[in-house]
């Protein structure tokens, strides 16, 4: 599948993307090739980003920063506003560009560009309404208000698996806060990046800001290890692995900066006795076998009421022997393919843990070779040389299992039965991972009692609705080991701001605090 296939894009001159790379220049690590994971086809080489190339980009982001917090808020939103209409009218080439980078179907690569629209929409509203309070001062004549200020160079770091959206819930945020943005995507699927970049770009710089939104990309060692110490930065927002996070936070914190973590989840739905399970299995399969099980809110642990386990269980393999595997691109197609050959490797190594473990493997679990559109053969089919799995369902015994504890990026659904509530939501909670989880019921008392401050500990919970798939409008991120962070809608724009209390007198004598006298 050619980067030809997104023509309007105008990738052909983008000076980042060579189509054949020298051999020379891969040796040296002057480029680095991208990959088509479902035919293995050689996408385009990227230039990579040295520490001087990246040096220079700050600099120039931080000079761009100090023109850009000058312009008033609701003018920064009608060009971030423009920005998300650049993207709607490119919306099903953006989609199919993501499709043919990361492997997730065309439907989730365009459902993904859909969001970085809305999150356009939503951060060109909030451009008229971001303010603090006013509070009472306890002196007379004193005034006390909040307010907001840009914060300055935001450096972002995104994973692979959702090259577009993640970027913009930082992005168009931060830029309606009046920050410019530096953008190290993952090397997994920088082609997107620059794609998303360029429109940014080409906008902004319609509007005079050129150095708005910028890129660099690179290895971890060259270029993120050097971003994340980067002073010049105040915030970084990275979303990836735990260990990724952890590095971050450590990096950033020595020098006092601040961080968003966006890390890894080990998410579960409970499905009560009570529930609609027409509901609840099809909501299961999306949130457990979409994005090939590459999202951080797919679902990795079922917990089934142990009444109605066997029959849920046997539907839901069912299910999964009904779902079309292969190319993206191609219609009917509900599950592509893993990342690369590493992402694999830890999908096998998981699964038979997970058998020595004591777990059985009720369907899926191997590698497979599905029949599909070949690389660069104009539709010509045959069987696809990718790096393709069948997604799995393990029934667990017993109710812990030490593998279903970690958070492998694949299609693995590891399934218990409960008997309490009670324990269902203990073993929700016993994970290092905090971002999402799901109830399937149509009791109140089961949905209260899973929302209450003693249910959920994760940063989303569900109501029959399945762990993955956030809207925009909410604040999206999680607890414990899912670093905490919060982007996207609801306050989140706070983390991309300095916050300034005021205290204004128009008294002619001096009064103190606290009612201290002096002098
Ligand atoms: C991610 O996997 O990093 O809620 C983000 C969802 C999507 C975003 C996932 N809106 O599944």
């Amino acid at each position: 599948m050619p980067l030809s296939t997104v023509a309007s894009l105008g990738l052909d001159d983008e000076p980042r993307l060579v189509l054949k790379p020298s051999a020379q220049d891969l040796a040296a690590g002057r480029f680095f090739q991208v990959q088509n994971p479902a035919t293995l086809e050689t996408l385009a080489g990227v230039r990579l980003d040295d520490a001087g190339a990246l040096d220079r980009t700050i600099e120039r982001s931080r000079a761009a920063f100090l023109a850009w917090r000058e312009v008033p808020a609701p003018v920064r939103g009608q060009i971030i506003r423009e920005i998300g209409e650049s993207f709607r009218a490119h919306k099903v080439a953006l989609g199919r560009l993501v499709s043919i980078e990361t492997g997730k179907v065309l439907s989730e690569g365009e459902g993904e560009v859909q969001e970085a629209i809305d999150i356009a929409e939503f951060a060109a509203g909030l451009s008229r309404t971001i303010g603090g309070p006013t509070i009472p001062s306890e002196r007379a004549k004193v005034r006390i208000f909040e307010q907001w200020h840009p914060l300055g160079p935001i450096g972002v770091i995104t994973a692979f698996n959702f090259p577009a959206a993640v970027w913009a819930w930082n992005a168009m945020i931060a830029a309606v806060c009046g920050d410019t943005v530096l953008w190290k995507p993952s090397l997994a699927a920088p082609i997107t990046a620059c794609a998303m970049n360029r429109l940014a770009t080409a906008v902004a710089t319609r509007h005079g800001h050129p150095a708005l939104f910028s890129l660099v990309i690179g290895t971890d060692d060259q270029i993120g290890e050097r971003l994340i110490a980067d002073r010049r930065l105040p915030l970084i927002s990275a979303t990836g692995s735990c260990r990724m996070g952890r590095r971050v936070a450590s990096v950033v914190g020595a020098r006092l900066g601040r961080t968003l973590l966006e890390l890894g989840g080990n998410n579960a739905a409970i499905v009560e006795p009570s529930a609609d399970l027409d509901l609840a299995l099809k909501s299961v399969v999306f949130a457990a076998v979409g994005t090939a099980g590459q999202r951080c809110t797919t679902t990795r642990r079922l917990f089934v009421h142990e009444s109605i386990a066997d029959d849920f269980v046997q539907r839901l393999v069912a299910a999964y022997r009904t779902i079309t595997i292969g190319n993206p691109v191609d219609s009917g197609v509900l599950v592509g393919p893993l990342i690369n050959r590493r992402a694999v490797e830890s999908f096998d190594a998981a699964i038979s843990q997970a058998r020595a473990q004591g777990a059985t493997l009720l369907t899926g679990g191997k590698r497979c070779v599905p029949l599909g559109t070949l690389a660069g053969v104009g539709g010509a089919q045959g069987p696809l040389p990718g790096h393709f799995v069948e997604p799995a369902i393990l029934r667990c015994p017993g109710s812990d299992l030490p593998i279903a504890r970690e958070e492998t990026f694949a299609p693995i659904l590891y399934v218990f039965t409960y008997r309490d509530l009670e324990d269902a939501i203990a073993r929700n909670n016993s994970v290092d991972q905090g971002l999402s989880s799901a109830i399937f019921t149509d009791s109140v008392r089961a949905s209260e009692r899973f929302l209450s401050a003693s249910g959920s500990d994760c940063g989303l919970a569900y109501v029959n609705l399945g762990t993955s798939g956030a809207e925009i409008g909410g604040a999206f991120g999680g607890e414990k080991d899912t670093g905490g962070g919060r982007e996207s809608g609801s306050d989140s724009w706070k983390a991309y701001m300095r916050r300034q209390t005021c205290s204004v007198s128009h008294a002619a004598t001096l009064a103190l605090a606290q009612g201290i006298r002096f002098g």
